[in-house]
């Protein structure tokens, strides 16, 4: 299987992000794919093909001018005022009933355009945002040049950013933003099925009035845990939409023995859709020892997810999301995509 990259995700590093009472080290840190290409590698996947260069007219169609214009100029804003080394980071935000658009101070700009006290902006952190678009729609490229099955390594991830909103790791939705390439280029129906431990609420909000790309997702229930108040059963979809976002909440703690049942359900749903392309959202932050998930999914466990994800024989491009657990991430990885190939 192809496994597309790009080094410039690098430049997005050295920021801290508010847990609770402390600022920690980011839990996306850059280490984090060269564990990834380390594991594949060890379990014979060494199909590593750089990114091209793209333009960005595609995710213009997902994410709103203005919010593109805002991750452009923050950092230079920010060092305007702070000097350089350091991260923009919002201190307030968009509550119930405040609305305004402002285009002038980045900190009004980050109330508007962020949710959350995960999404810190450094120098690079531009440069790998376009990389990790570039990321996946040369996988797109792939798969529209007949590869049955492709991996994009983003960094960073995509799935908790919308239209014009970043937060928790992300910045823009690359699987969206792929769906959409797909579309644009011929595909009919796009499922994206969302295996990381945290709610798509990024992709559910972008999709959710259509029915041409179903968004399915397994995660945490909303009620314990981030991103709180989105992910929740009865979201189902608006409009042409309903019935085209499939949400299944598990409790935290939840094992493999329970989430194969939600799995099941989530790939029935896909087969029903009768899609022209998958596309995964593969998050591995469901192991029982991510540092920032909840739930217990051992190494195994892995295999058999990315198996039951082969037997629908669609073709299928692998978006990497979440997964922190840096002892183990590289075997999680690569087991989903052993799984996946030997079925
Ligand atoms: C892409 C992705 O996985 N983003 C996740 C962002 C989650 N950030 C908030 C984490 C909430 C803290 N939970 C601490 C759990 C400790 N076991
Ligand atoms: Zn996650």
């Amino acid at each position: 299987m192809k496994i597309i990259y790009s080094d410039k995700h690098k430049a997005h590093a050295g920021a801290k992000e508010m847990r609770y009472d402390q600022m920690i080290e980011m839990s996306d840190s850059p280490e984090r794919i060269d564990i990834i290409i380390e594991g594949l590698a060890n379990a014979g996947f060494t199909e590593l093909v750089q990114a091209a260069v793209f333009d960005i007219d595609v995710a213009k169609k997902i994410h709103s001018p203005e919010f593109i214009d805002f991750l452009q100029r923050a950092y230079p804003l920010w060092e305007q005022e702070f000097g350089p080394g350091g991260f923009a980071t919002a201190y307030t935000f968009g509550m119930r009933g405040m609305n305004q658009r402002p285009n002038e101070s980045v900190h009004s700009m980050l109330s508007c355009y962020t949710f959350d006290v995960c999404v810190p902006i450094v120098e690079g952190t531009w440069l790998a945002i376009r990389s990790a678009i570039d990321v996946v729609l040369s996988g797109v490229q792939a798969i529209k040049q007949g590869e049955s099955a492709v991996l994009s390594l983003c960094r960073p991830p995509g799935h908790h950013a919308s239209q014009d909103l970043a937060g928790g790791y992300c910045y823009m939705n690359n699987v969206a933003i792929a769906a959409q390439q797909y579309i644009d280029q011929g595909a009919k129906r796009v499922a994206i099925l969302d295996v990381d431990y945290h709610h798509g609420n990024g992709t559910q909000r972008i999709f959710y009035q259509r029915n041409d790309v179903l968004f399915v997702s397994l995660h945490a229930r909303p009620e314990q845990e981030y991103p709180f108040l989105m992910g929740y059963q009865n979201e189902t979809g608006e409009g042409a939409g309903e019935g085209y976002n499939v949400n299944l909440p598990m409790p935290k703690g939840t094992a493999f023995n329970e989430y194969q049942k939600c799995l099941a359900t989530a790939i029935d749903k896909v087969k029903n859709y009768q899609a022209d392309v998958l596309l995964i959202s593969l998050g591995v932050d469901t192991y029982i020892d991510d540092p920032v998930g909840g739930f217990a999914l051992v190494s195994e466990d892995y295999l058999e997810l990315g198996a039951m994800i082969g037997e629908l024989a669609l073709p299928t491009h692998f978006v990497m999301e979440g997964g922190y657990a840096m002892a183990d991430l590289g075997k999680n990885v690569a087991n989903v995509i052993a799984g996946f190939s030997r079925a």
